[in-house]
Formats: C-alpha cells, structure tokens, sequence
C-alpha cells in the first residue's frame, strides 16, 4: 500500500426492489461501518458512500406483477432501506439513489467520455425480441435451459443453479418472461467496452499488482481473466434506466451494471463540491465493500471503465465477504427466507449493536457461514453480557459503592497491574493489524480480549475480599479497572457505537481517538462517574423460540407453495370480513344449465328468500346429488348474468390444487339463514 491522504470508502448499492437482510449486513454494511467509524477515530479523512441501485429489469418486473410503476417500486425500498440503515447506525456520509437526477447526469456524461473517445465498440446482433409484447428481451425478461447445467430456469445474464454468466442466445428453450412464448430473434445495436482489450492491463494490475487482495477475491480474478474477457454490451433495450445520450439510441437505456457502480461517483458529487478529490487524486485511497457476486464488476469492468475514462482512480482493495447462510439454507428473498433488517429492528430495539456484534464474530470473511438464532442468543448472553457487560459493571459498581463514583487515586503499582495496563497497548497493536487488513471477526476478538483482561484482572485481585483489609489496594485495583473500562470505550467503538456512547455516559466522558487507546491515565483520580446500569441484557429463549417459530412457518408456506398450494392473501381485519353475508340454505331444484359442462343452476331456500344461483359445479356433481344438500351461500353477492340466468348470490367450496371442488356445508343441519361467520 502507497501513501494515501483520504479513504473514499463504498458499499454495494443494494437494489431497491426488497428491503436489506442479515445477508448484505454481514457481507458488505457492517464491515464496511466498522471501517469508516475506525479511520474516522483515527483522524483520518474518510468518505462513506451509500445509495440504492434503482436500475435494473428485476425492479421492472416486480413493478409489472405488482401492477404498478418502477418509480413506486423504488421509492417505496429506498425509502425503507435508507431508515433501516440509519436506525442500525450504518454511518454512510451519503446515501444517495441512482434515481437521482445528479445521477443522470453522471452517468451519462460517462458514457460520453468513453463514447468520444472511441472507447466502445458497436455491433449489430440478433436478439431475443417477444413478438407479442414488441420487445427486446434482456437479461431476466427471459428464462431457458441452462446449457451448462441442465437448470430449467436459468435467466437470460446468469444461471442461480450453477452461478455460470450467460447471454440470452445461450439459453436453450428460451422463453419470455412476460408473455411466456418462444421469442425470435430480431436485429439491435449496442455499445461494447471491449473488455478483452483490457486484458493485459488488468493481469498486470491484478494479478501482479495486487496480490495482497484476500484469495477469494484474487481467485476469482485469476479465473475470470485466464479464461479470456470477451466485450461485453453496456447497453439495453428497456425503457426503465439511464437513456443513452446518442440520437440514435432512442428506447435504450445503460445497462445497470454500466451506471450503478458510476452511482457511487453521483452520490460523491450529491455529497461534495470537492468530489474530485476524492475520485481524482492520487493521494486517495478507494475501497469497495461488496459481497462475492459482485467480485467481477468491481474488479475487472468498473475498473475498465475507470481506466478507460482516464481521469479516475482504480480501487486499491476490493475486501469482498462470502455469503451468510440462516440456519443452514440459503439466504432468499423470494422464499422469504432470511432476517430483514426492518424486521429486527422492531422486534429487538435497543439491541442494534447486537445484530452487528454477531455478524461480525461469524462474518463470512473467507468461506459461507451460517446464522442461526440460537448462536445469536449465546453470543449475545455469554460474550457480550458475561464478558464485556458483566466486568464493565463490576468496575463501576464497586466504584459506586466504595469510592462514592469517583475515580479514586492509584498507589504503587504490582507486577499484576503494570502487565495488565501494558497489555492494552499490545491490543491495540492487534486490533489495528487486523483491522488494516480487513480481518473484523480477528479485530473484534481482540478488542473483546480487552474485556476478557478486565475479568481476569478482577477474579485475581478480588477487590470484593481485599476491601475489607486494605482499602487503600483496592484505591489502585479500581483505577487500573477504571482505565481498561476507558479503552474499552475506544477499541469497541467501531463496532458496538452504541454500547460504548452509553458507556461513555457512565464514564462521565467524552469520545477518545484512537490515538489515545493504549494510555492507562484516561480517567483521572478525583474525575466523577455518572449512575449506570447494564449495558447488556440476556435474551431469553422464548424471544429465540419466537424467531424460530417464525421460520418454520416460512419454512411450512414454502413447503405449501411447491406443493401447489396458493400463498396466503394480504390480511383483512374483522370488519372487512363481515361485509360479506353468508348463510346457511337448502338446495330445492337443480338442473344443468343447457350448453355448458360446469354450470348448474340452482334454486336455494335461505331462509331469507328463494333465489336462483348459477354454479360452476358441474364437473364434481350432479343435479339429483344437490336436491336436498344444505350449503353455505354468499347472499350478498350483487347479482350478475351467466349464460343468460341471473344468479343471486355464490354458494361456498373448497377447491384443492387439482381443481376438485367439495361444497362447504355446516357439519350438522341448522336452520337456513343462519349467519356464517
Ligand atoms: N445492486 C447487486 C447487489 O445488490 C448490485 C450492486 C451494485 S454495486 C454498484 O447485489
Ligand atoms: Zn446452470
């Protein structure tokens, strides 16, 4: 690493087309936090960019099934995962969105430089076009068989069986996402960056330059360019992102991954006027935080299209995560399978250090790791209330208790306290080497190894025994204590933000820099404390048992959804559901309604009146069955006409997935016009 003035630290811009899990905290936000909030203790100049990708066809095609407009889709996820953020404590100096009009304009002037500058090629190739709908299929508006595993909905820029990247033509069987037929194919251009062009330079940076990238992020680039970069298309027909600044590119747009990492120069823009300092000078230092299947575009094509440009810098790391995995399955939004950060945050206030506690001491720093609940509740019981919480509050309150909450004067110093104090600073040593080379889980550890010699220093000297011989000893033991409380409040900072401002609340005391970790004078003889209670509480196992709970319940739907059973609609409350009037009635007549397969018609006592109703019941029974069957029947329904018979009303079924309809009737016979309810 060269010598550097700033960090302009960025984050993934997750897509605004869901809220955030547990899976993107632990991969790119909280390390990337912990970072930001380390350099800033530092003194350091430090930028931390966040935003929301708002481009892209998943966000399209969530609009289109919602019947509403990828404006709404994204304003509604910005919206939520900006507050999420912010009550977590993720301190992003910016959160911008590549919705922005700033961004617009960014990313467009972008695409001008490299299109001036004759950085793209331009090519005519048949794609996929649906006939139907009159449009071009890119990316996820199509699916097909994966030629490489056999996975029968593969999309059309990637295979989520085998992770494999493709193109639409690769796919055999195509089929369009919105209308569902075989599309044809049909001329288009598009603008290339031709990556293979790069080649060379990107085994020269990469591979030669910075062998230092951790392995997983180095492999990955390793295998991406020894099996030789092809050009690769910056542009789409959509209607749905940043348009092409060309006359002749009239309804396209810049495909999402051209213009979302172009977002973190927007938002720099959005946050400073000095923004090209951050992005130009060659003193500073740029670092992506990404989870791993984002490796490839912040390491070979954003970079090629930095370089390209000229002017920019290139990221000096890339400290990509792996993914997190909860309770041994896959963490996946459409089967609802993960912990949503909004969820949590209701579910457990007070406790955002937590979450980030426990994604840190099991971060997927070099494989997959797994989060499970019940390692949630250990973590937090026997590492942060037994370890950090439990001997912060004994030095304070035996503080309290002995000293009148005042920092009592030192005497001589023993063997015990001189390596107790000198200890810190080697901590500190470890913190900062683990912290430099984006090792958090390590950092963390040795910043809970603190409070680890805290509670050994404690259970040695045993100030509760030795005050009732020699006060004046127990003056010292406490002050020694008292000091480590005060570089607790420093090494855990960035991690546990808000733990240590309320321990600095007890403290009586300000924010320490970093700078000042290590020294044992923190908190002067004479210096008064304030009241303080636990900074941690235990989390009892009915709250686990509730999460679970919570999860077998996705689990059981999930089950239920392949199994072909419908999911469960949005909920109604009581009132809603008493508009509609159903009663009990007995079938008079029935006959089949002349011409059709699966009507009958129906003449049905209910008690209120006789009326005729017209029912799709056909197939499953025949008229000389109903005669006599007391149903349910919906008497409510406004009339409406059916093959010319005015039916009054629905009488009530149960329809399983293989379409068989079973009336519905009271299990003994009750009067007719008994309300249903
Ligand atoms: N939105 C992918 C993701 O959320 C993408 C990242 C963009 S970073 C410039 O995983
Ligand atoms: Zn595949």
């Amino acid at each position: 690493m060269t010598d550097f003035k700033r960090t302009l630290i960025t984050s993934a811009l997750p897509y605004a087309n869901g809220p955030v899990h547990i899976g993107h905290l632990a991969g790119v936000y909280v390390p990337a936090d912990i970072y930001a909030r380390y350099l800033r203790l530092k003194g350091e100049e430090v930028l931390f960019i966040g935003g929301s990708d708002e481009h892209g066809v998943p966000i399209t095609l969530k609009a289109r099934n919602a019947g509403i407009t990828p404006q709404d889709v994204v304003d509604k996820y910005h919206a939520m995962i900006k507050d999420s953020f912010q009550r977590l404590g993720i301190s992003f100096d910016v959160y911008s969105r590549t919705s922005a009009p700033i961004h617009y304009e960014t990313a467009s002037q972008f695409f001008r430089n490299l299109y001036d500058g004759g950085k793209f090629v331009e090519k005519t190739t048949a794609q996929y076009f649906d006939e139907e709908t009159g449009q071009f299929l890119a990316d996820r508006y199509i699916v097909g068989t994966c030629p490489k595993c056999g996975f029968e909905k593969a999309y059309g820029d990637q295979c989520e069986s085998c992770g494999t990247s493709l193109s639409p033509t690769e796919l055999i069987t195509p089929r369009s996402m919105l209308s569902g037929n075989t599309p044809v194919l049909k001329e288009t251009k598009h603008w290339y960056l031709p990556l293979d062009q790069y080649e060379p330079w990107l085994r020269e940076w990469i591979l030669e330059g910075h062998k230092e990238w951790k392995s997983n992020v180095y492999g990955q680039c390793k295998s991406w360019i020894d099996s030789g970069l092809q050009p690769r298309a910056v542009t789409r027909d959509l209607d749905w992102g940043v348009p092409v600044p060309l006359d002749e590119a009239q309804g396209k747009v810049l495909y999402v991954w051209f213009d979302a990492p172009i977002g973190y120069i927007s938002a720099t823009r959005e946050l400073t006027p000095e923004w090209e300092k951050w992005w130009k000078e060659r003193d500073t230092r740029m670092l992506h935080f990404i989870g791993k299947d984002n490796i490839v575009f912040h390491c070979i094509i954003f970079p090629a299209m930095l370089k390209a440009e000229g002017s920019y810098n290139l990221p000096d790391n890339v400290p990509a995560n792996e993914f997190l995995n909860l309770e041994g399955d896959k963490i996946s939004t459409s089967r609802n399978w993960a912990v949503w950060l909004h969820e949590y945050l209701e579910e457990f206030p007070g406790k955002e250090d937590v979450l980030k506690y426990v994604l840190t001491a099991n971060a997927p720093e070099t494989k997959d790791n797994d989060f499970t609940w019940k390692d949630f509740q250990t973590r937090n019981n026997s590492e942060l209330v037994a370890i950090l919480g439990n001997f912060v509050n004994r030095a304070l309150v035996l503080t309290e208790k002995y000293f009148e909450a005042t920092v009592p004067a030192a005497g001589a110093f023993t063997e015990n306290d001189r390596q107790t104090l000198e200890t810190l600073s080697v901590l500190k040593g470890e913190i900062e080497k683990s912290l430099n080379s984006f090792r958090f889980r390590e950092a963390l550890k040795n910043g809970m190894d603190m409070a680890r010699l805290g509670n050994k220093y404690l259970a040695d000297e045993e100030p509760w025994k030795v005050i009732k011989t020699d006060q004046e000893r127990v003056k010292t033991i406490l002050y020694v204590s008292l000091q480590v409380t005060a570089n607790l409040t420093i090494a855990l900072e960035p991690f546990l933000p808000f733990s240590m401002e309320k321990l600095r609340g007890f403290l009586n005391t300000g924010r320490l820099g970093w700078d000042q970790l290590g020294l044992t004078d923190l908190l002067p003889a004479g210096h008064r404390l304030n009241p303080s209670s636990l900074l941690f509480e235990k989390i009892e196992d009915k709250e686990i048992e509730r999460q679970v709970e919570k999860l077998l319940a996705t689990k059981k739907a999930n089950e239920a959804a392949t199994a072909g059973v419908t999911p469960a609609k949005d909920s109604i409350n009581i009132d809603q559901f008493g508009m509609m009037d159903i009663r009990t009635g007995t079938v008079l007549e029935a006959e089949k309604v002349a011409k059709t397969q699966k009507l009958l018609k129906l003449k049905i006592d209910t008690g209120i009146d006789v009326r005729t109703v017209v029912s799709g019941i056909a197939e499953h029974y025949t008229p000389e069955e109903m005669v006599g069957k007391q149903v349910c029947i919906l008497v409510n329904l406004e009339p409406r006409p059916l093959k010319g018979i005015e039916s009054k009303g629905m009488i009530l079924c149960a329809q399983d997935p293989s379409g068989k309809l079973v009336l519905v009737s009271p299990e003994t016979v009750v009067k007719n016009g008994a309300e249903v309810k």
